[in-house]
């Protein structure tokens, strides 16, 4: 099979890709990635010289180079990641989560509609459904009510990628995940982020009074579930993907100290998020039982692990959070703490 997978260099994406040259080695991937300040060809490094695995660098907004790639690599599946991924960024600029996450996701579609592409995989989140108060599951038949630019542009691209489905009979399956963990996540995230300011001996900002509560997956389960999906999926369908592994933030935190050996007077409480999702909890059992996915990983033992990644490959995101990206960082704290 030939697959198209886009955003294959940032995070999940990345994962995938290497979780597919491993587990379906038959396969040919062509990775189509703008290489954003998200996307890292050094998260792909060991695949240098793999002939099952063409890089492009390109933007899923160009239709006429999206078109060129499902010709000449003869397409027959999409696996689409490609998108703004940071909540945070969405409330700073929600530009281009409109451009890249709704119309570029249209493109795909469109390009896929046109070529009679037989699988459109749309990996969706979570947060398309907004938040819960303490109690209760996300299940597929939760209405969507997103809350930040982020979640509205996913929302809005899980519904486009549904209504092509219903409409035009594409075959699409959508994926709604809770929040992943592992390696190469950019630093911008929570666990990254604190794993580095922690080892850098800077303030860990903890927004609000840290009791919101997320939902967390290993990304190889992610992907196990990523893979089962775009082969066995039902056209039309949704999957919920979920860890069920739920953590305030500040427990999280506390954590990633205890491991690194740093003291909690390392964190800093500062100003919350706008429109901050209180909790996501999903109910993971329609995957389960229809496609016989399960998560794998147990939490502390592979949080452990993960920050364990983080404190071996320092060189990877002390680029990114002194080099070329220093300003973000500086400024995200300046602002939360009011100055
Ligand atoms: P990421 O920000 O790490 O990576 C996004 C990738 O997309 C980058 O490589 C970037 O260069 C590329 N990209 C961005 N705009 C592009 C464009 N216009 N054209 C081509 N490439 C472009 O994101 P991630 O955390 O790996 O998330 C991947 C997908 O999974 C996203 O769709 C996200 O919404 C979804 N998701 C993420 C999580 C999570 O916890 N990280 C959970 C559920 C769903
Ligand atoms: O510095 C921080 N301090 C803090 O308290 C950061 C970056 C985050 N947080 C909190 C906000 C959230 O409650 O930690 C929690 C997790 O934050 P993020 O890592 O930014 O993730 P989240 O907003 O939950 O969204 C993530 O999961 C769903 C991904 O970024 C999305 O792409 C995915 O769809």
């Amino acid at each position: 099979m030939n697959v198209l997978v886009t955003g294959g260099c940032g995070f999940i994406g990345s994962n995938l890709v290497k979780y597919l040259r491993k587990n379906r080695p038959a396969w040919k991937l062509v990775n189509l990635d703008k290489l954003t300040y998200a996307g890292n060809l050094e998260n792909l490094k060991e695949l240098e010289g793999d002939a099952n695995h063409v890089f492009v660098r390109g933007d899923i907004g160009n239709r006429e180079l999206v078109d060129h790639l499902i010709r000449t690599h003869k397409i027959d599946a999409i696996a689409h990641l490609a998108a703004e991924s940071h909540v945070d960024r969405s409330i700073l600029g929600p530009e281009a989560f409109i451009t890249t996450n709704v119309l570029g996701t249209n493109v795909l579609l469109e390009a896929a509609r046109h070529a009679k592409i037989s699988r459109f995989l749309m990996v969706s989140t979570d947060e398309v459904y907004g938040s819960l108060g303490p109690t209760g599951l996300f299940t597929e038949t939760t209405p969507l009510d997103p809350s930040s630019p982020y979640s509205s542009s996913k929302a809005s691209s899980d519904l486009i990628s549904l209504a092509y489905a219903h409409t035009f009979g594409l075959d699409v399956v959508v994926t709604r995940c809770s929040n992943n963990y592992g390696p190469y996540q950019f630093p911008e995230k929570l666990i990254p982020l604190m794993v580095a300011n922690a080892l850098n001996d800077k303030p860990l900002p903890v927004y609000g009074d840290g009791t919101n509560v997320r939902d967390w997956l290993h990304v190889e389960d992610h992907c196990a579930a990523l893979t089962l999906a775009l082969e066995k999926g039902k056209k039309g369908e949704v999957y919920n993907i979920g860890g069920n592994s739920e953590r305030q933030n500040i427990q999280l935190v506390k954590a990633i100290l205890a491991a690194v050996g740093k003291p909690e007077s390392l964190i800093k409480y500062v100003t919350d998020r706008p429109g901050h999702d209180k909790r996501y909890a999903i109910d993971a059992s329609k995957i389960k039982r229809e496609l016989g996915w399960a998560p794998s990983f147990v939490f502390e033992q592979a949080l452990q692990q993960t920050v364990e990644w983080y404190v071996k490959n320092r060189p990877w995101w002390e680029r990114i959070v002194s080099g070329a990206y220093k300003n973000y960082f500086d400024t995200q704290y300046a602002s939360r703490l009011g100055s």
